[in-house]
């Protein structure tokens, strides 16, 4: 998987590249989800898989910005499934995004799911991959040219972050006295609108929760699972943290019926998830 990582790694600069140089208008186009793809979303997807298409491990892509299942190496192991630029609707005001990779093999759902790796392009540029090997994900910071290690990333037993995603208006009772319970117990809210910038700062500041839930308007969640929930789950599972959804299942069980499917998912450490289970009642 080492020529993946090394991949991401050159795709990483390229893209911090664009997102500080190039137009940030909208392309004429939407992804499969029906959503209004940027330039900025279209340049990101076309440089992961150009890049690509030089790693022979790689057997096929899958990524938020396109349809369907590309195949790039018949004779290759791994499927990765990518959203090339999360968060892209911060980047016009200026805050940070990232991108999200899941490598899986033989299969597409949380068990094949092997490693992940997610870049935020911030300030800094900085990059967390974990494996199923590795004991803890390590996170990496682009010093000059080069990605240098930094630390692993351990999640305390309990935080002091909330960051609560979809529409107030649309969350359900249990929901919206649960996250009250937790502002009343000193939780403070970090929301920035970006999964990743959003998680890496609760993985970083040693704990808390993250939770996007089933809602009225969207009673699967928003967050995709092979792109977006199941690459952060092996993250905060392998930081020590937990990652379940609303029936309180690890996320890490689930199978997706479509590739694009979405689902309510939560990741924390592990004193937030079991307090949202009981909250839930699952
Ligand atoms: P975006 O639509 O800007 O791409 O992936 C979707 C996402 O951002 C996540 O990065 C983010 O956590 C979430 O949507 C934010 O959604 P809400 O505004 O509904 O909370």
């Amino acid at each position: 998987m080492q020529s993946i990582f090394e991949a991401i790694k050159e795709c990483a600069k390229a893209i911090d590249t664009a997102i500080k140089s190039e137009d940030l208008g909208f392309a004429k186009s939407a992804n499969a989800s029906g959503e209004d793809q940027l330039k900025l979303d279209v340049k990101s997807d076309l440089i992961i898989e150009e890049r690509f298409k030089s790693v022979g491990v790689i057997k096929d892509i899958i990524s938020e910005e396109k349809e369907g299942i590309l195949e790039l190496h018949k004779d290759g192991i791994y499927s990765v499934c990518y959203d090339p630029l999360d968060g892209s609707s911060l980047v016009d005001v200026n805050l940070s995004v990232g991108s999200i990779f899941g490598i899986y093999k033989d299969g597409l759902d949380g068990k094949s799911l092997v490693a992940s790796v997610y870049v935020v392009y911030g300030p800094r540029v900085e990059m967390s991959i974990a494996t199923l090997e590795d004991a803890r994900p390590t996170l990496f910071r682009l010093m000059g040219d080069d990605f240098k290690k930094i630390a692993s990333i351990e999640l305390q037993t309990k935080g002091k972050l909330c960051a609560p995603g979809g529409t107030q208006q649309y969350w359900s009772h249990i929901h919206k006295s649960f996250i009250d319970s937790l502002f009343a117990e000193g939780y403070r809210l970090r929301y920035s609108g970006g999964m990743v910038p959003d998680l890496h700062q609760i993985l970083l500041k040693g704990g808390g929760l993250f939770s996007y839930p089933g809602t009225d308007d969207k009673p699967k969640g928003k967050l995709r699972q092979l792109f977006e929930v199941l690459p952060f789950a092996l993250i905060y599972e392998k930081a020590g943290g937990a990652a379940i959804n609303d029936k309180g299942e690890r996320l890490l069980t689930l199978k997706p019926d479509h590739i694009h499917d979405t689902t309510p998912c939560f990741f924390g450490s592990k004193s937030e998830i079991e307090a949202l289970k009981s909250a839930y009642g699952v």
